[in-house]
């Protein structure tokens, strides 16, 4: 029987909670109805408190109101972000994800904010999330390829496919441990590899550090999928921060490690070793000492040393991207500009922004390279000694003289290194080698470059702020030296206003060309050598300028003309814009053109970019007054593209659609769809129509840059499930013309972007490929057709294109045989490409067919 007092009590408790229930519904519903007067009238902050008020007070409400809650956080987010409240933007996010833990989309979204902060880490993370969350989510995929490349770099996959490499590693880390090293630290220890090595080998302490957040944590899985995270301590550290006795607790007797680059010493080697040599490592053994101590007592380093080369080259490829070789590109004298440069420059007054050196792996450099000297020896250096390390950086200049065995060009010194892991184990990362790695390109930015047999080449070599400096200071012919850094103007970057008065005031006296260079990074050079683009767009603008006209003329008065208005929002430097200005001037052939009919206005933001496109005009007889600079101070995307004036619109814009990559610029479709609004009748955008065009092909090479390849261990471990989750199926910056690579089929058209007309455009496509040559179809390679108007259009794949290749790599390599038809899915989600193949059933190989369609080629 229940007891009698208790009933009153219960029937009050529950009257007080009917009571509590309808005072809070009543909050609930009133904060809601607050919360969408609050959206109507677009005052996102308050809406968004009303939200969590009565969401947290009414969780069953969540699914109701979840789209309305992501729009007002996103608005208000948005409206946090461009006041400049981060802080408050990412409580809102933390409160938001409180209420939503498992929502996808909010997830992602505070993981663009993040990333648009510069929290890469962190980004990546929630786009990680985002993904398992949802794993066909296809914003966070985007988003988690975009970040991936950053986080778990694309040459690990090189490294761990590189079985030479990691046999001798493993040989020379054997050994040592054999020999008696009993304590072992691997420093930048990336998935653990070498660690487990000298565990592996029976070392019976093992240390191992890594500075990158992601590594760390990859190398943590590593170890424990293979049962040594309690035998291996792992700390996420730079070798530079650890200490005796927090981070380990002794010296150690032996350091492995394999923080080199392509140039040696730029991932710090030499830093790292000193340090290490002075509070991480046991002393060296003394020689001169008897009895020689033992292994275990003393410290020694793998890689023991290493011993650097170079050659001087010619190479095509590489000048385009670093001097300026065009004199003239669409109409445009370019010598007004002075002299440009790329920011890759060893010179002693070097800018801060500047690199010592550039890498490249020569023998994929497009149209190859000739070598004008012998291979010489630069540098030996002895990582077990750390006098010599210590003295590196401080010893004076070495001079070297090279004797040029060919007549040419002189446009880079290239470098390459031999790694003594230890007197029997040697790695070589030179350009015949049949390795992963790339080589450390010097290029020469000085215009006085050719060279003939006989002549010889002042090379200097010197490591300053731990960066090896090769630096091409003479040449010597017939006994005279000619210095090359005398030649070089001072470089205007900092403070181009001033320096331009006396620029310009140089260029209308003595007509001399001006004394002046400037910097623009390498992508922007090529693209200003690329004469064809330039000359296509100049032909296609003046096309429109003519037809423009020709209406203006019959349907306003000659005197009241109105102007031209072009708008280049290309990202970079761009001289398009004064192109358009320059043929408004132009009277040419073409009579119909009249003068002072442009008004042209450039997105280009760099103060000494404006500085270069003003110079331009002046040298080019175009009125200042023609170009204008176009809102550089608009963050914002869309009002990049308003109008020139009300009442006005464009008659053309420019959109720079491609990325020198291979990718589709992000948001390009939707900035086409705003230019169109913007646009007068008869007005243009160019390029006008984009069609991707793609290839099968088969590459090892590229799989081996996409994923740890085979299903074999490595070395014995239990890696490549873990760093595999890094794939990206894209990849980007391709030379397709080098790349070693069978072509399976004849170039397709994959799909078709129409900018002038969005409705015609598709997300979704499906195209049939006949194979021409038998293979595993490993991926499909892609670029662009850029069609500046009907008759004028460039390819990215072009001998002088800026623009490099792409490829999709194919989740499963598709066997096929000649004659076969593979059905490629394309899709197209924002600006990001997909493909997916299966071979067609039902057509079966038309071996005959194709062989009569086509001659057999080398490569089939
Ligand atoms: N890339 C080679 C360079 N680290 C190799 O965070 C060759 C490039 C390459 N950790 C194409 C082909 C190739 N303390 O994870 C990295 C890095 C880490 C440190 C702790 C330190 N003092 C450092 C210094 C670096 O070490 C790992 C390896 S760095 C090697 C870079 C295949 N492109």
């Amino acid at each position: 029987m229940p007891n009698a007092t208790t009933r009153p009590k219960r029937t009050r408790r529950h009257r007080r909670a009917q009571r509590e229930d309808a005072v809070r519904n009543e909050l609930v519903s009133r904060s809601l109805e607050s919360a969408q007067q609050c959206l109507f009238s677009q005052d996102y902050g308050t809406a968004f408190v009303h939200y969590l008020l009565a969401l947290n007070l009414a969780p069953a409400l969540k699914d109701f109101a979840n789209e309305s809650f992501r729009f007002t956080l996103f608005k208000w987010a948005d409206e946090l972000d461009s006041l400049g409240r981060i802080q408050d933007l990412f409580n809102c996010y933390e409160q938001a994800m409180e209420l939503f833990p498992v929502d996808e989309v909010i997830v992602n979204s505070m993981g663009e904010h993040l990333f648009r902060m510069g929290f890469r880490d962190e980004a990546a993370g929630h786009f990680y999330k985002a993904l398992k969350l949802r794993p066909d989510f296809p914003e966070a995929k985007e988003n988690f390829y975009r970040v991936a490349n950053w986080l778990v770099e694309r040459w690990h996959f090189l490294m761990l496919n590189d079985h030479g490499r990691n046999h001798k590693y493993q040989l020379a880390v054997k050994k040592a441990v054999e020999e008696g090293c009993s304590s072992v630290l691997d420093i930048g220890t990336g998935t653990g590899i070498l660690g487990m090595c000298a565990k592996m080998a029976g070392a019976a302490e093992v240390y191992a550090c890594e500075l990158s957040k992601t590594m760390y944590e990859l190398a943590c899985e590593v170890l424990s999928a293979n049962g040594m995270a309690d035998s291996i301590k792992i700390v996420h550290l730079k070798s530079l921060d650890m200490k005796i006795p927090k981070d380990i607790p002794n010296r150690v007797s032996l350091v492995v490690t394999e923080t080199v680059d392509a140039g040696l010493f730029g991932e710090g080697i030499i830093e790292t070793l000193i340090h290490a040599w002075k509070h991480l490592l046991l002393p060296p053994p003394n020689m001169h000492q008897q009895p020689l101590s033992s292994p275990s007592q003393t410290g020694r380093v793998i890689p023991a040393g290493a011993t650097v080369f170079g050659v001087a080259v010619q190479c095509r490829e590489i000048r385009r991207h670093h001097r300026l070789c065009a004199s003239s590109v669409g109409g445009l004298d370019l010598s007004a500009v002075g002299q440009i440069f790329s920011p890759v420059s060893c010179l002693a007054d070097a800018e801060d922004s500047t690199e010592p050196y550039t890498t490249e792996r020569l023998s994929r450099l497009r149209g190859g390279y000739i070598q004008l000297t012998q291979p010489f020896t630069a540098l030996d250096i002895d990582f077990n000694n750390v006098q010599e390390l210590e003295g590196l950086c401080s010893r004076e200049v070495v001079q070297l003289r090279l004797c040029v065995t060919q007549e040419g060009v002189l446009d880079a010194l290239a470098v390459w290194f031999q790694l003594h892991l230890d007197q029997d184990n040697h790695l070589s990362t030179g350009p015949q080698e049949d390795t992963c790695w790339e080589q450390a390109i010097y290029p020469i930015q000085s215009p006085f470059n050719t060279v003939k047999c006989g002549d010889e080449i002042l090379v200097e070599v010197s490591c300053k702020d731990s960066y090896l400096r090769l630096c091409c200071a003479a040449i010597i012919r017939d006994g005279h030296t000619f210095r090359m850094d005398s030649v070089t103007p001072k470089i205007l970057a900092a403070n181009p206003e001033a320096e331009l008065c006396s620029a310009l005031a140089g260029l209308q006296t003595s007509q001399q060309k001006p004394s002046c260079a400037f910097m623009l990074e390498s992508t922007e050079i090529a693209l200003l050598n690329n004469t064809a683009y330039h000359n296509s767009f100049q032909r296609a603008m003046s096309k429109l300028l003519v037809s423009l006209k020709s209406t203006r003329r019959s349907q306003q008065s000659d005197t009241e003309l109105d102007p031209i208005y072009v708008l280049d929002v290309s990202e970079g430097f761009s001289v398009l814009s004064l192109i358009a200005a320059q043929l408004g001037f132009d009277s040419g052939e073409d009579k119909q053109i009249g003068p002072g009919t442009v008004q042209a206005y450039s997105s280009v933001e760099k103060e000494h970019h404006q500085t270069m496109l003003r110079l331009l005009a002046k040298g080019n007889g175009v009125l200042e007054s023609t170009l204008e600079f176009w809102l550089s101070h608009v963050e914002d995307d869309s009002a990049v593209l308003q109008r020139p004036a009300t009442e006005k619109l464009w008659s053309a814009i420019i959109l720079d659609c491609i990325e020198t990559c291979g990718l589709i610029r992000q948001k390009m479709l939707e900035k086409a769809t705003l230019a169109r609004c913007l646009l007068e009748d008869g007005g243009q955008i160019f390029p006008e129509r984009i069609v991707i065009h793609g290839m099968l092909v088969e590459s090892d090479t590229l799989l081996r840059e996409s994923a740890v390849q085979g299903t074999e261990p490595t070395l014995g471990f239990n890696i490549a499930p873990f760093i595999n989750q890094f794939t990206v199926p894209v990849h980007v910056f391709l030379d397709l013309s080098t790349l070693e690579c069978t072509h399976l089929s004849e170039a397709v058209e994959l799909f078709a972007l129409d900018l002038m007309n969005s409705t015609v455009n598709y997300t979704d496509r499906e195209v049939k490929v006949r194979v021409k040559t038998s293979g595993k179809v490993t991926a499909v390679a892609f670029w662009y057709q850029i069609h500046l108007d009907s008759e004028q259009s460039v390819s990215t794949f072009s001998e002088d294109s800026h623009w490099k290749q792409a490829a999709v790599v194919l989740q499963q390599p598709l066997t096929v045989s000649r004659g076969e038809w593979v059905k490629l899915s394309i899709q197209l989600h924002k600006s990001s490409i997909s493909i997916t193949a299966v071979k067609e059933e039902g057509l079966g190989a038309d071996d005959d067919d194709i062989r009569e369609a086509e001659p057999m080629t080398s490569d089939s």
